[in-house]
C-alpha cells in the first residue's frame, strides 16, 4: 500500500466508501535508498499516512507491516480479513535492478514469484471465491516478435487443428521474466482451484496526480533513478535540474502508456466487475503507445514554454533490447468494462513539470541516481 499506485488506489477506494486492509514490506523504499535516491516528492511515513487516513475514515482503514515471503503472516492476514477482492502489487517491480547483478536477479525472482504463490496459496485454503487482481506487465509479451499483439490469448491453427492458447511470452529483463513465472502460476491455479483472477498487462505508468490526491501530505512517492524512475516520470525530473534527456540508443522504443489517475480508474472499474469464478482474465492496460524520442520532445517543448531550456541528450544504451520495432496491442477489454481516459499527456506532463519544480532542490540533491549505467549485459 506503500506504493506508487498502491497509495493513490487506497486513496480511491476509500472514497468509494470500501473497507481497507493494506500490506507492506517498505522494500521499495529501501531498494530506492540502494540506488542513493529517494522520491522526487516528499511523503510521510506509513505511521502518518495512517493517522491521517483514520481522522477520515476510521475503521474503514488498517495497515500491517509485513513480507508475503512469509506464508504465515499472508495466510492469516487473508484467514482474519475474509476479503472480497486482494490487489497484488507487492513486487519489485524494476527492470534495471533484477539486472545489476545475480544476487537483484535472484531477489528480484524470489520475492516476486514465491510471494505470490504464497498468496494464491492463501487464497485457496481461506477464500476460494475472492477476485484476485495481479499486476503484470505489457513487457511479459515483449517487443521482439513483430506481431500484433492480442489480450493474453489468441486463435491459432497449426498443422490442421485449431486452438486459443496464451500469446507467447518473451520478456526482456529478469523482471519481465518474474511477471511471466507469476502469470503462469496465476492461470494454473485458476484451473486446478477455480479461483478467479485478472491478470493485468500494464504498460508505462506516469503522472504525479489523482483526484484524491488534494494536499501534499497525500502525495504519492515519485522516482526518478536509473532503476526505479520509469522513462517519463524520469524524463520529466531530468527536464526540471537541466540534465540532458537520457535517450538510451536509438530512441525508437515504443510502449504503451497510461496516466497514474487512469491506472488508478482502471484497476477500479476490474475490482467492480471481477473476472468469473473459475476465470483466469487478461487485459491489456494502457491508454496511448509513444515511442521515446516522441516522449523527450513533448517534454522540451512544454518543459521550454516553462523556461527550462530542455535539452535532449543521446546516452549509450546500457539495456539490451530493440531500439526500433513494430509495436500494436490490443487494448479492448477495459474500454468495454468502462474505462475512459480522463488525461492528454500533454497535460500531464504540463502539472506534473510542476509539481516537480516546487521540489527541485531534492532531485538536485540525488542527480547522482540518475545516470548509474547498469550494463544489462556484464
Ligand atoms: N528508456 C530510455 N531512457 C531512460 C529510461 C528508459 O530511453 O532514461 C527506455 C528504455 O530503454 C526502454 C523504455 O524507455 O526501452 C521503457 O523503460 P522504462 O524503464 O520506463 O520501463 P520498463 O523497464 O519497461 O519497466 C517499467 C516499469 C515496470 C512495468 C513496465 C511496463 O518499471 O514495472 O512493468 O514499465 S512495460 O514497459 O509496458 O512493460
Amino acid at each position: 500500500m506503500d506504493g506508487y499506485i498502491g497509495w493513490p488506489l487506497v486513496l480511491k477506494q476509500l472514497s468509494l466508501g470500501n473497507e481497507i486492509l493494506g500490506i507492506d514490506n517498505f522494500s521499495r523504499r529501501k531498494n530506492v535508498e540502494e540506488m542513493k535516491s529517494w522520491s522526487a516528492i516528499p511523503i510521510l511515513s506509513m505511521k502518518e499516512r495512517i493517522k491521517l487516513l483514520k481522522q477520515d475514515y476510521g475503521k474503514k482503514i488498517d495497515f500491517k507491516e509485513g513480507d508475503m515471503l512469509n506464508k504465515e503472516f499472508i495466510n492469516d492476514i487473508v484467514k482474519n480479513f475474509q476479503p472480497e477482492s486482494i490487489v497484488h502489487l507487492a513486487e519489485q517491480p524494476s527492470a534495471p535492478f533484477s539486472m545489476i547483478d545475480q544476487a537483484h536477479c535472484v531477489y528480484t525472482q524470489h520475492n516476486n514469484v514465491i510471494g505470490n504463490l504464497n498468496l494464491l496459496y492463501a487464497i485457496k485454503n481461506h477464500v476460494p471465491h475472492t477476485h484476485l487482481i495481479k499486476l503484470g506487465t505489457m513487457g511479459e509479451y515483449g517487443y521482439e516478435a513483430g506481431l500484433e499483439i492480442t489480450e493474453g490469448f489468441f486463435d491459432i491453427e497449426f498443422r490442421g487443428k485449431k486452438a486459443t492458447i496464451p500469446f507467447p511470452r518473451q520478456a526482456g529483463s529478469w523482471y519481465h521474466w518474474s511477471k511471466v513465472h507469476d502469470s503462469n502460476n496465476i492461470m494454473f491455479a485458476c484451473k486446478l482451484w477455480g479461483i478467479r483472477s485478472t491478470d493485468i498487462m500494464q504498460g508505462i505508468v506516469y503522472g504525479t496526480r489523482t483526484s484524491e490526491i488534494t494536499n501534499e501530505k497525500l502525495h504519492t512517492r515519485f522516482d526518478f533513478d536509473e532503476a526505479f524512475g520509469t522513462v517519463i516520470n524520469r524524463f520529466c525530473a531530468q527536464a526540471v535540474i537541466g540534465h540532458p534527456i537520457t535517450i538510451y540508443g536509438e530512441g525508437g522504443q515504443t510502449r504503451g502508456f497510461l496516466a497514474l489517475i487512469d491506472s488508478i480508474q482502471c484497476i477500479s472499474i476490474l475490482l467492480e466487475k471481477p473476472a468469473e469464478n473459475h476465470e483466469y482474465r487478461v487485459v491489456n492496460q494502457f491508454d496511448q503507445q509513444y515511442n521515446v524520442t516522441e516522449l523527450a520532445k513533448k517534454i522540451k517543448t512544454i518543459g521550454d514554454k516553462k523556461g527550462l531550456q530542455v535539452d535532449i541528450g543521446s546516452f549509450e544504451n546500457p539495456r539490451v533490447e530493440k531500439e526500433k520495432h513494430y509495436y500494436k496491442a490490443d487494448h479492448n477489454k477495459l474500454r468495454e468494462l468502462g474505462f475512459k481516459a480522463t488525461r492528454e499527456i500533454d497535460d500531464e506532463i504540463n502539472s506534473m513539470l510542476d509539481d516537480l519544480i516546487k521540489y527541485k532542490d531534492r532531485i538536485e540533491k540525488k542527480k547522482e541516481s540518475i545516470v548509474k549505467a547498469i550494463k544489462w549485459r556484464s
